[in-house]
């Protein structure tokens, strides 16, 4: 998979994902990342990207021309009509599902603005979906970019070393993940749950589900109500509310 990212920032963009898995992934040409710099296609001995707002006010407004550019000669391709993301606050929220969605794309450009915001038109021109990482203001697009690549990438098969690890995410199933633990078996008094020692899966895996749904249920009940439970997580369910209202007695 690969990922265009339009940027006046490309220095941003070294750390993050040159380390760790998403790095390994790109060594192993399973994901190309094309970092951009609009400024490259500014116009004028300035190369200037932003301009004062018409109809006055604060701020300053990102100009389209050096965007639209930039998209024209690195990202426009007749063979693959990937979405055209622009990060901002406005957008659709980011979740585990449209990360899923993304994941299955060929690539994704993402435009990432700074300043007040863009001159509407590049959305009119380019954009094709706009993604917000959450209610709260960045001073930029870039972090909210690499958030969103490090989500996608790591759904590509492959960039895991492990695939289970992917099937056993908080998200995966709809619920948050289960407690883990690893040795020592008694760190400051506190002891791993016996029932992770005794060897029996059907057991440790019960246990497990029954701390998905306990943790999801205390922790993120709006998770619960969109979630459609087995017979099997229902019972368990049953179980954990029973549980819940002897502890509170
Ligand atoms: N999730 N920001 C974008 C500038 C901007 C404003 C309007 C386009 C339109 C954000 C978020 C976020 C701050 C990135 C404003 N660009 N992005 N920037 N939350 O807060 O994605």
């Amino acid at each position: 998979m690969y990922f265009n990212i339009l940027t006046l920032f490309p220095e941003m963009f070294n750390g993050p994902l040159n380390e760790s898995m998403i790095g390994r992934a790109q060594e192993n040409d399973l994901l190309d990342i094309n970092i951009i710099n609009i400024r490259d296609y500014a116009s004028g001995k300035h190369q200037v990207t932003d301009d004062a707002p018409y109809g006055g006010g604060a701020g300053m407004v990102m100009k389209v021309e050096p965007v639209y550019k930039a998209w024209e000669d690195k990202c426009r391709n007749e063979k693959d009509s990937s979405p055209v993301i622009l990060m901002s606050p406005q957008g659709r929220k980011l979740n585990q599902e449209i990360v899923k969605d993304l994941s299955a794309q060929e690539g994704l450009t993402v435009i990432c603005g700074h300043y007040e915001g863009f001159d509407d038109r590049i959305r009119s021109s380019i954009v094709t979906d706009e993604i917000s990482i959450g209610d709260y203001v960045l001073t930029g697009g870039e972090l909210a970019a690499m958030v969103l690549i490090d989500a996608v990438a790591r759904m590509i098969p492959g960039v895991l070393g492990d695939e289970n690890s992917v099937i056993n995410d908080s998200f995966y199933n709809g619920l948050l993940d289960y407690p883990h633990y690893t040795r020592p078996r008694s760190f400051k008094g506190m002891e791993v749950p016996e029932v992770l020692l005794s060897g029996n899966h059907a057991e440790i895996d019960k246990w497990r589900q029954q701390e998905s749904l306990k943790r999801t249920l205390l922790r993120r009940p709006d998770l619960m109500e969109v979630k459609t439970l087995t017979a099997e997580e229902i019972e368990l369910l049953e179980d954990i509310k029973k549980d819940l209202k002897v502890k509170k007695r």
